[in-house]
Formats: structure tokens, sequence, C-alpha cells
């Protein structure tokens, strides 16, 4: 399997408010570096390290990705993710590792329907945000850049490579960070900046000769709701979205089996949450009700939301998924899927101890 990582996913190195206390955020760089060296360890993928169009020569680079990124994601919201912070440094003399978290929430009242974003800097974070987990630093523009580039050129490595006969279609593993499910395109959150399946979604399409027609699956495999893919294509009857995921979890308002899209798109649309505690059994039965459903809709191309928060130590999740089950679960994905050209993102997962080998196990399984 090609494996594609951009070290600045490594830069940003944000904290959370959990209770009263302020706590390094539990989406670390380390998760992207223990994945990295046990990948390299065991020799049997090939990871590629690939450029960040913020540090190339060549400016077209940068354009392109953002004029992709900017078919679902607003561009002051943009704006502010990559001038937030020097914005606060030029007022005061802070720190490199300081962060901006919201002070004021942005909230519908009947005087203002539409709000717009408030000049102050702590306030736009909280217009162009829904949670406490997902601050800005110095460099978290950078990552989430690396990050976004990286769902795009796996959609360009699965459309370029040969279909080998015999073997089902290419596949991509991306490793992604700052992950993207969360993120709707004009607020961050859950660790979202920029939504990666979205970026996949407009490559995929930019590419393809008959774009908006263009029929793409999405499998939302985190432990929790993918609010953000989902409200993007909500009423897009061309994208199905299929996600499993812990009943009445954060992102707290979005998840429920009765979500099943809008106008043309009723039907297209698949929520199977799943109880506190589940096992990996009944968590079979969900994923197949998702392949099947994913595979009557009839897409070319899928994107595959992969979160290891579902492992059973996992801090943020109550799955009691284990190391073997990651394997099983690619196996039965590939098993009604492997005709699609795949693209696989790194979402959350945050046991370092075990995230190497969780991925690791679903990597083997996937080939096998
Ligand atoms: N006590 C992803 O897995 N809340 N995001 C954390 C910590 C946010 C999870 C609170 C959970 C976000 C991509
Ligand atoms: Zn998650």
């Amino acid at each position: 399997m090609i494996v594609l990582h951009d070290p600045d996913t490594l830069l940003h190195d944000t904290v959370e408010l959990v209770g009263a206390k302020i706590r390094s955020a539990l989406e670390s760089l380390a998760r992207i570096r223990t994945i990295v060296e046990k990948l390299s360890e065991s020799g049997e993928h090939s990871l590629r390290t690939i450029q960040s169009p913020l540090t190339s020569d060549d400016p077209s680079e940068l354009k392109a990705l953002l004029s992709i990124i900017e078919w679902t994601h607003g561009r002051e919201y943009l704006d502010h993710l990559k001038n937030a912070f020097d914005q606060w440094r030029v007022e005061q003399l802070i720190e490199q590792h300081e962060n901006i978290l919201p002070e004021c929430f942005v909230y519908p009242t009947k005087v203002h329907a539409d709000p717009r974003p408030p000049k102050d800097v702590f306030a736009r974070a909280g217009y162009f945000a829904f949670d406490m987990s997902s601050g800005i630093m110095s460099q978290t523009y950078r990552s989430v850049i690396a990050s976004a580039n990286l769902a795009s050129r796996s959609v360009r490595y699965v459309i370029e490579f040969k279909h080998i006969p015999g073997h089902g279609a290419p596949s991509v593993f991306a490793l992604c960070r700052p992950p993207g499910h969360h993120c709707d395109g004009n607020r961050a959150g859950g660790y979202c900046y920029i939504n990666n399946a979205a970026v996949c979604i407009s490559k995929y399409r930019s590419l393809s000769p008959f774009a908006e027609s263009a029929r793409v699956g999405i499998l939302d495999l985190d432990f929790h709701h993918g609010n953000g893919t989902q409200e993007l294509y909500y009423s897009d009857p061309q994208v199905f979205y299929a996600s499993i995921h812990g009943e009445d979890e954060f992102p707290y308002y979005t998840g429920a089996a009765s979500e099943t899209g809008a106008g043309d798109a009723v039907g297209a649309n698949l929520n199977l949450p799943l109880a506190t505690g589940s096992d990996f059994e009944e968590y079979m039965k969900k994923l197949n009700q998702a392949l099947i459903a994913l595979r009557d809709f009839r897409p070319e191309f899928l994107v595959v939301s992969l979160g290891f928060d579902t492992f059973h130590l996992d801090p943020l999740g109550s799955f009691q998924i284990s190391t073997e089950h990651y394997a099983l679960i690619a196996a039965e994905v590939r098993r009604v899927l492997a005709d699609l050209p795949t693209v696989i993102l790194l979402e959350g997962g945050y046991v370092l101890e075990h995230l190497g080998e969780n991925v690791k196990s679903f990597l083997e399984g996937w080939e096998a």
C-alpha cells in the first residue's frame, strides 16, 4: 500500500479545554510520528513523503490546492485560519506555542439570522469554530494545508495508477493531520480545520470530465460522527455518506439514524449509531449494512474516513475493537468494495502506544 506523509503535518501543536483545565490536545503530532515509525520499520508499505505547496517554489501548486479547497470552504474562514495567530501576535507580545481559543461562540438570534464575523480575533475564533478543541497556533495553517494537500495528492495517485487485473482497484492511505471530518467548511471543531474528505471529492470531480455527476461514496469509520462531511453533502444526490459512530457522543447534535439526506439526496445519507461499549460483532453488522448501501449506490470513487478511536483503550471512544479486528474490518470493506478506487484518510485515534500497530493491522487486512 502506498502511504503518503508530509512532515509539515507535525507542526501544529495545540491545547484543548477540558473542564476548567487547558491541556495538550489528544490530537498530537506524536500520533503521526508513531505511525510513520511503525510503517517504516515494517518495510512492507511504501511510505512517500510529499512536499507541501506552502514550501514549494512553484506558486501554482498552492493556487491549485486552494481553488480545490474553496469548492467547499469559505474564503473568510480560510483567511482566519491563516491570519488569526499573526493578527494576535502584532497586537501583543506572545510566545510561539500560545494558542487562540474562542472567547464567544456565535448563535442565532431573532435580530440577526445571519451574523457577520466580529473584528476581535478571539471573537472571530468563536465565529469560525464550534468547540474548544480546535485552537489556532503559529503553525496550524501550515499543517492544515499539508494535510489537505495529502488528501488531494492521494486522489491523483489512485486515478493515475494502473488497475492490475486480479487485484482490487488502486488505493492510497494519506496520513492526514489535522483530521477533517468535523469541519463543515466554515467552522473548525473536533480537532478539524479543513475537511479532507471534501478536498478528495472536489479534487476527484475537478479531474472528472462530468464533474458534478461523478458519484462518490464516503465511509466514515471514526468513532465520532462526521458532522462536517454529512453537512457538506447532505443535499448532494451524487454523494453517499455512511457513518458508524458512538451514539450520543461528540459532536452531540448530529449522527441520528433519522438524518437521511435532504431534497433529491434523501436516502444518500446513512447514519448507523452504535451504543456505548459495542463490541466487534455488533460493529461488523453495521459495517456490512454500510457496505451494502454504498455498493448499491454504485459510486465510482470511495473515500474512507478512518479513525482509530474505535479502539477499546481509546480515551475518546467506547467500542471494544482490538488490534486484530482492524485487519478484519479492512478485509470486509475490500471484500465488498474492492472495485472502487479508494482514498483512505486518517481521522482520529488517540492511543499512541497502539496506534502504529492498529494502522498496520488495517493495511494488512486491506491488502490481503
Ligand atoms: N475531553 C476526532 O476524533 N472533544 N475528533 C474532546 C476531550 C473533541 C474528536 C474533548 C473530540 C474530537 C477527529
Ligand atoms: Zn474521532
